[in-house]
């Protein structure tokens, strides 16, 4: 992948989305390649991948995972091997197109200023479309946590749609990395922040999923909690 952009995608059963996030993606017009870590996802995600390799040589990749599925382990694979390209940003967004193609460009503006660019809904400008309280209450707790145990005072720490500056990420301490699950994503913010790296936050508005279910379980969540003390303990010894 010779592109001056890099977009990650994580995948677990995305059957429908994939296509669509990838044909957005494309239609954006800018030097792109797509990068998809699928966890042997039994609806066939992972043969949707390989014919949209077929289709775009050389601009989109598939990696299939064997395996116990985690996004966590998904996005070490997908973000190092991003890291390892010639690109000079690597993108992280939901497959499932509640971060919209279409505010990548000025993600991506904003990156010319930073080493990490931050989708937030919930600053000024921000949005979630139609989260109920369950999940409102879900996203707050988390962002208290990852302020109480990470120390990550941003507006939207759990944010998945992030622009990387690609040296920030060959920085990370990859093999030390533990997350399984999602909570990936407030462990990288947390070992970019101790490097001092310059992080900037750009107001998002996040949709409803459009095809397919959500793959957060109750187990998922308290792995998630347990996860962030983990983070935390192994950065003070
Ligand atoms: N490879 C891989 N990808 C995953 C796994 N779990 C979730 N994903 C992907 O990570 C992204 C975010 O997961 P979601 O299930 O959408 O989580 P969410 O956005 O918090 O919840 P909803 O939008 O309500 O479904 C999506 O692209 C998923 O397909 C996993 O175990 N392995
Ligand atoms: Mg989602």
């Amino acid at each position: 992948m010779n592109t001056n952009i890099v977009v990650f995608l994580p995948t677990y059963n995305e059957k429908e989305n994939l296509p669509l996030v990838t044909e957005r993606l494309f239609s954006l017009g800018l030097d792109l390649s797509i990068l998809v870590v699928d966890d042997s996802s039994p609806d066939g995600t992972g043969e949707a991948g390989d014919r949209l390799a077929a289709e775009h040589p050389g601009r989109f990749r598939i990696i299939h995972r064997e395996g116990p599925r985690g996004r966590g382990w998904a996005g070490i694979v997908g973000l190092r091997e991003a890291s390892r390209t010639g690109c000079q940003y690597a993108v992280e967004m939901d497959a499932d197109l509640s971060h919209d193609p279409d505010e990548l460009p000025r993600l991506l503006e904003a990156a010319r200023g930073a080493d990490l660019v931050i989708g937030s809904r919930y600053m000024e400008g921000g949005s979630a479309e139609n989260f109920g309280w369950f999940r409102n209450l879900n996203s707050k707790t988390a962002r208290f946590l990852s302020v109480v145990i990470l120390g990550l005072r941003y507006t939207d720490p759990t944010s998945g749609y992030r622009v990387y500056r690609r040296e920030i990420l060959a920085d990370l301490p990859w093999d030390r990395m533990i997350s399984p699950g999602p909570s990936i994503v407030e462990e990288t913010l947390f070992h970019i922040q101790r490097r001092g790296a310059r992080i900037l936050e750009v107001p998002i508005t996040y949709k409803d999923r459009r095809h397919g279910q959500t793959k957060i379980t109750p187990g998922i969540i308290l792995r998630w909690i347990v996860t962030l003390l983990k983070i935390r303990w192994a950065a003070k010894r």
